[in-house]
């Protein structure tokens, strides 16, 4: 558990979205925006690779501050020393991970059903991840959707800090603050932009304003 963390922009890595640019040089440029977490999210990647491009992203991360989070893998996070782990209901159970990690680890769990967040109540996690807010083309494999009144419906239940993920943009990211989130977890937003600083300081001027609206 870690305290006095921004949670307000956290990017989720998809280094194929990123095209030809290196995935370093793309959370650099979003860092450079305001992004606050970055979680090193590779599916696709055998372990000593996705390794390899934690511990690239990790350097990228040096001397600013901003926690870096290894989606799923606990080992892959102890390799590369990250900040902590965001895990999926079918990962190592949060028990475990605290366990492996230690106190001062960041471990997420994502929640897609009503029951998983009542039961997080009780679990020593740093945040939720509420998955997805919107189906969106970045992840298919989903349950369905949250939307904002499922949102709204988390917050009333946790009190843990609540991050949207999915389908979420420069257009409606205010939206989910307004609606109790702690913060907004967007891949295709900043990984896909063009220039993923603007993209980055677009998200959080939007969501700079639902504060003061
Ligand atoms: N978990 C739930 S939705 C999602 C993940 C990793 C993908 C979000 O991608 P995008 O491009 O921000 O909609
Ligand atoms: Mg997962």
């Amino acid at each position: 558990m870690r305290a006095g963390l921004d949670w307000r922009l956290y990017l989720v890595t998809d280094r194929a979205l990123a095209g030809d640019r290196p995935l370093e040089q793309v959370v650099k440029a979003a860092v450079a925006g305001g992004v606050s977490i970055v979680q090193v999210r590779e599916k696709d990647l055998p372990t000593r690779d996705l390794l390899t491009v934690a511990l690239r992203v990790k350097d990228a991360l040096t001397g600013s501050r901003v926690p870096l989070i290894i989606n799923d893998r606990v080992d892959v996070a102890l390799a590369c020393g990250a900040d902590g782990v965001h895990l999926g209901q079918q990962d190592l159970p949060v028990s475990d991970a605290r366990r492996l990690l230690g106190p001062d680890a960041i471990i997420g769990l994502s929640v897609e059903h009503m029951d998983q967040v009542h039961i997080a109540n009780e679990w020593d996690v740093d945040y939720l991840g509420v998955s997805p807010i919107f189906p969106t083309a970045t992840k298919t494999d989903t349950v369905t959707a949250w939307g904002i009144e499922g949102l709204k419906a988390i917050r009333r239940v946790s009190a843990k800090p609540l991050i949207a993920i999915g389908g979420l943009n420069r257009d409606n990211a205010a939206e989910m603050i307004r609606a109790g989130a702690d913060g907004v977890a967007v891949v295709s937003a900043i990984c896909a932009a063009a220039d993923p600083a603007t993209a980055a300081r677009a998200l959080r001027d939007a969501m700079h304003h639902a504060d003061t609206d």
